[in-house]
């Protein structure tokens, strides 16, 4: 190993932060960029190496930025309440907020090893009072606007421990801690109504520039449907038959009601029924029972076998008047739709796999028109959504407490904002109590209180907030972290907002990224933020699997160590290798021998840069060649191609030998600066190459001379009245008129093109813009 790594970057990492170098600044006439990463919950066990993989990637794009001339943001905090740090109190005894200090201290450690380069003076902790008292005072103001109201709803219970259990918690149904199968238990619990939004996330993803399959994940996730509510007529229900009992389902194929064999009710559907009197057979009862134990997930399994219970009660189809049995079946969800439906076997495959199964009967009936068939039928044209309101209680003690008094005068009130935060008071034991509450129920000093509207005793609310609360706004406290006033003030928000580039993992885009979406639209609808989407655009990267492939796990013994790789390779060398290791969207086994390629790779830049240089004028061919790598990197980094960029900076320096001159120099470091930051910085100094300022930072990206590259082909935009739907990479050489057609062939060029084009508008080599 010829470069001392060690000494090279503790000095580089000391010489960044004494001069502050990657401080954003709040009143600056440079542009601003916003990058952001998803901030980590510091866990006992340190830093994963997937925490600095989207570090790495967002940080070359936050260095090269900031080498362009923008004035960055990108700063890191912690998402620091959590059940982990609980579990480890039961276990221990020791408060969370301890080993959550303790926590933070070993990841800031871990992070700044790597030479990131965070604003440190941002610094977010979701656990601090400072913090969480406004993450409370939001809270309020869903509450105050009607948004947060307190229903029962569902938890997972362990009969064992007596505990409420988060969804995390369940592992293959049963309790994490003593394997007890999981119940199902009604709890009032605090929701807050994202529901009301459902249609604005889903209408404005069409606003914001993320990954194809995040949008589509989150479609999903919303999940809505336009369809009609009909009535069913019913017929011999024992007990009740009186004929004036209906059945309401929701379909979303009005036009296929006539090949309607059957209706098949929910088991909640059936419960609700059996509870104001129907006379159900035992069969039924105990299907209901069952059903109701088990899943939403695990009933409405593909190529799960159907079971379902005939209920001996008659539908009318209102189309024609046949009269068609009802079933009661798990395939069909209680809270979805009307928990009831008209089984179409014909058209439906879930149907007609039950119909199969069941021996029901199959029609083949032409179709008929959506609005004539809901007209005839008297039905009711409706949408539904598969998002439900969230569920923001847990029973836990390490969260934000919920900042609400309950007055049997007043009813529910908010704490006013000068009482907030609601700080978290001591306990002695972290577990919930027996019968499910919070652990907060049993402090007598914490829960009684006075109302703060008529002054009279009252009483706290014990639960806390979940995860997601904290990290549904973190990114506003960024733009003014000290602020002791507001969360933030209009100005810094005006000057930081939108994020420009958000990453994070898959795994939250449904939760987190849909959370996060909500509560900014709400705050915007209260005129407290100056945009109605907090993110214009978000990436997202692949896991690191170990290097057998599987995912790394501690019971495993399989998980790298980050402290380990910077200790032996070096920050730089751990940098780049995360970049090389694979296209960053997908997951990639880690590899040791990965890691010496790459340090290899930097030996050579180092010992090259010390035989050199030897002339001060350029050699043409290298010149040209670096020039050329200036635009492809640049362009790569841009595209999130960072393996590429990295493989393009291998060859070239295999085949650059002795021949690069001093300026050539200049270029290529500033060039690889952003992957390895460190060792670009000792050879630039010992070359001269700092002009005068203390650290390449401060100097600016290297722009491929025009004259130097050969152009074979180019990136043209493709607009539809003016909003980017797609680039087209092609030959210059391309005549126009192909390009046009290839162009409207795209397929997101294509799904956009439904009206006529009025004029083409075409910038050779550059754009072409469709007006329709
Ligand atoms: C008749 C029909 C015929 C249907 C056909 C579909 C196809 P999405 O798109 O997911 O909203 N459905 C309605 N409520 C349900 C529930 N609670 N549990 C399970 N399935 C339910 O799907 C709506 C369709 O799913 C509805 O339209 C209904 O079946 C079924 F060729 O009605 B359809």
């Amino acid at each position: 190993m010829s470069f001392n790594h060690q000494k090279i970057d503790a000095k580089w990492q000391q010489r960044w932060e004494s001069e502050k170098v990657f401080e954003a600044a709040d009143n600056s006439s440079k542009p601003k960029q916003y990058l952001l990463v998803e901030f980590p919950y510091p866990s006992g066990a340190g830093l994963h190496v997937g925490h600095p993989r989207s570090y790495t990637a967002i940080d070359v794009i936050a260095r090269k930025r900031r080498m362009e001339g923008y004035n960055v943001l990108f700063p890191m905090g912690w998402d620091a309440f959590g059940l982990p740090a609980e579990a480890y109190a039961i276990k221990t005894g020791i408060h969370p907020a301890i080993t959550t200090k303790q926590n933070i201290e070993t990841f800031r450690r871990q992070l700044k090893s790597i030479g990131f380069s965070f604003d440190w003076s941002r610094e977010v902790d979701t656990t601090d009072p400072k913090y969480y008292r406004w993450t409370q005072w939001m809270f309020n103001q869903f509450f105050k606007a009607g948004l947060a109201y307190k229903a029962k709803a569902m938890i997972n219970w362990c009969p064992k421990d007596k505990i409420g259990l988060a969804n995390e918690e369940v592992v293959g149904g049963a309790c994490e801690r003593c394997g007890t199968p999981v119940e199902k238990k009604e709890k009032e619990q605090w929701l807050i109504a994202i529901t009301k939004y459902a249609d604005r996330l889903l209408a404005d993803l069409d606003t914001v520039d993320y990954l194809p399959k995040i949008k589509k994940q989150q479609q999903d996730w919303i999940g809505k449907s336009e369809g009609a509510e009909i009535e069913f007529g019913l017929v011999g229900i024992p007990g009740q038959d009186d004929g004036k009992h209906k059945v309401k389902v929701f379909t979303t194929r009005p036009d296929t009601i006539d090949g309607t064999t059957f209706v098949v009710i929910s088991p909640e559907t059936a419960k609700t029924w059996i509870d104001v009197g129907w006379q159900a057979s035992s069969e039924v009862r105990a299907y209901v029972d069952s059903a109701l134990a088990r899943e939403d997930m695990d009933r409405t399994a593909e190529g799960k076998e159907k079971t379902g219970v005939d209920t001996g009660i008659k539908a009318i189809n209102p189309f024609n008047q046949e009269q068609i049995a009802v079933w009661v079946a798990d395939y069909v969800l209680g809270h979805y739709g009307t928990g009831a439906i008209m089984a179409v076997p014909q058209h439906d495959d879930r149907d007609r796999e039950f119909a199969t199964s069941f021996g029901l009967p199959i029609v083949d009936r032409p179709l008929i028109a959506f609005d004539d068939a809901v007209l005839k039928v008297g039905g009711v044209k409706t949408t539904k959504y598969k998002l439900r309101d969230w569920v923001f209680s847990r029973q836990r003690y390490w969260g934000e407490p919920i900042p609400l008094v309950h007055c049997e005068k007043d009813g529910w009130v908010a704490v006013p904002d000068d009482q907030l935060p609601v700080e978290l008071p001591n306990v002695e034991k972290y577990e919930p109590t027996d019968n499910g509450e919070s652990p907060l129920s049993t402090i007598e000093s914490f829960v009684n209180t006075t109302c703060p509207t008529c002054g009279g005793p009252a009483k706290r609310e014990t639960d806390t907030m979940p995860n997601w609360a904290g990290s549904s706004w973190y990114f506003l406290r960024y733009a003014d972290p000290h602020n002791s006033q507001e969360f933030a003030s209009k100005s810094a928000l005006e000057s930081w907002m939108p994020v420009d580039l958000y990453n994070g993992g898959m795994e939250h885009t449904t939760l987190h990224l849909l959370y996060s979406r909500f509560w900014h639209k709400f705050l915007f609808d209260q005129g407290l933020v100056p945009t109605s989407e907090p993110y214009l655009r978000r990436h997202s990267h692949g896991l690191i699997m170990s290097e057998d492939g599987t995912k790394m796990s501690k019971s495993k013994g399989n998980v790298v160590n980050p402290d380990e790789v910077v200790a032996e390779f070096g920050a730089d060398c751990f940098r780049a290798y995360l970049l090389f290791m694979g296209p960053f969207e997908e997951p990639v086994p880690w590899s040791k021998q990965g890691l010496t390629g790459i340090h290899r790779f930097l030996d050579k830049l180092d010992r090259l840069s010390e035989k050199l240089p030897t002339s001060s004028t350029a050699d043409d061919q290298h010149t040209h060649a670096l020039h050329q790598l200036v635009e492809r990197v640049s362009q790569a980094i841009e595209n999130f191609k960072f393996n590429t960029a990295i493989a393009d900076l291998m060859k070239f320096l295999n085949s650059a030998h002795s021949g690069l001159s001093i300026s050539d120099w200049s270029i290529l470091l500033r060039l690889v600066n952003p992957f390895a930051p460190h060792l670009t910085n000792e050879i630039a100094e010992r070359l001269g190459l700092l002009e005068g300022q203390t650290c390449l930072e401060s100097l600016s990206w290297p722009i491929a001379r025009q004259e130097f590259l050969v152009k074979t082909e180019s990136t043209i935009v493709i607009q539809i009245n003016g909003k980017l739907r797609a680039n087209l990479v092609a030959p210059t050489s391309t005549a126009e008129e192909t390009l046009v057609a290839t162009a409207k062939q795209l397929p997101e060029v294509a799904k956009y093109l439904t009206g006529e084009i009025k004029r083409t508008v075409v910038v050779p080599g550059k754009l072409i813009n469709f007006v329709i």
